[in-house]
């Protein structure tokens, strides 16, 4: 008897900062593998995510947001999305109610560039009446050759399942390239320092998220679970709104990441922070690969 066809897939997720492309990849999942939030510039490195069914494995590429800026920190963002293009089947392409024909040609010309076959999803749709979001479409829709396109909520769930259809539908008969019960290659410590760096995402405003990398310096696995994390930031000044009044905004940042990787783990665990200033870190090459940017 010949075995059964196996069909598998790298499918990337690029698009402008912010339309929701990490949002989309752990609804896929059902489990949050990469950190979300309201500010743009979240995700910064490439974030795998595992889909499997018996005859499927389609592996999801999260990628940082297409942006443009000199600070090496970006550069290196921009570099991790632009490079998981080459080593995917299909790029979807994904715009929100904020994107324009121009801001969405910034990011279909890096697909064009790599001739890949790419599909166009319009995220956000719960936010525009259905008239708006064909007629975005449709217009988003003339700036290159999608072989597909669509609109989704990532938030309630609204067109992914056709979009899935889609993409299986295209897939190549291909091996199983992780094992079944793998769902991300992120390691607990990368997760931990995300779901941290998260905390500071939400609960601080202005440059302070862009000026913060967080360095797990010691996890100890054995129960109790032993988490020491450093908080770098660029200035002295952002030292002090880090750590805020009588130490509030640390302990809270602390609190609520704790809860996070308590749910992570599935048992209790310490989480010692702290904070640590390392001058223009995000500026300079040598600190970024430091602080695990590599
Ligand atoms: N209303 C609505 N909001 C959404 C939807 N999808 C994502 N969002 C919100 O959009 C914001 C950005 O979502 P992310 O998933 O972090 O966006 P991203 O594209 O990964 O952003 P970067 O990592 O910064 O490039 C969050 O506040 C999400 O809750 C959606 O379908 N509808
Ligand atoms: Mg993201």
């Amino acid at each position: 008897m010949t075995p059964a066809a196996f069909f598998s897939g790298y499918v990337t997720i690029i698009g402008r900062p912010n339309v929701g492309k990490s949002t989309f990849m752990n609804h896929i999942l059902g489990t949050k593998i990469s950190i979300t939030t309201a500010k743009p510039q979240t995700t910064r490195d490439r974030i795998l995510g595992i889909w499997n069914d018996p005859d499927t494995q389609i592996v999801f590429l999260d990628t940082p947001g297409i942006h443009a800026s000199d600070k090496a920190l970006n550069r290196y963002m921009l570099d991790k999305a632009v490079s998981t293009i080459s080593d995917a089947d299909i790029a979807l392409v994904m715009a929100d109610h904020l994107d324009t024909p121009e801001t969405l040609l910034q990011v279909a010309g890096f697909v064009q560039k790599a001739r890949k076959e790419s599909f166009l999803v319009l995220n956000k749709v719960d936010l525009m009446s259905e008239s708006v979001a064909c007629e975005r479409l449709e217009r988003l829709g003339r700036v290159y050759d999608f072989t597909y396109q669509c609109t989704i909520s990532s938030t309630l769930g609204t067109g992914i399942d056709d979009l899935m259809a889609q993409i299986r539908k295209r897939l190549p008969e291909g091996p199983r390239y992780f094992p079944e019960d793998m769902i991300t290659d992120s390691p607990m410590r990368f997760i931990c320092k995300e779901l941290i760096r998260e905390k500071v995402f939400t609960l601080l405003q202005k440059e302070i998220p862009y000026a913060v990398a967080v360095e797990i310096e010691e996890y100890r696995e054995e129960a109790p679970v032993l988490i020491r994390a450093a908080i770098h930031v660029e200035k002295d000044s952002q030292k002090r709104i880090l750590i805020g009044s009588g130490g509030r905004m640390l302990k809270e940042i602390g609190t609520q990441a704790r809860r996070d990787i308590e749910d992570l783990v599935g048992e209790r665990i310490f989480l010692e922070l702290f904070v640590k200033v390392t001058r223009d870190w995000s500026k300079n090459p040598k600190s970024l690969k430091d602080l695990g940017y590599k």
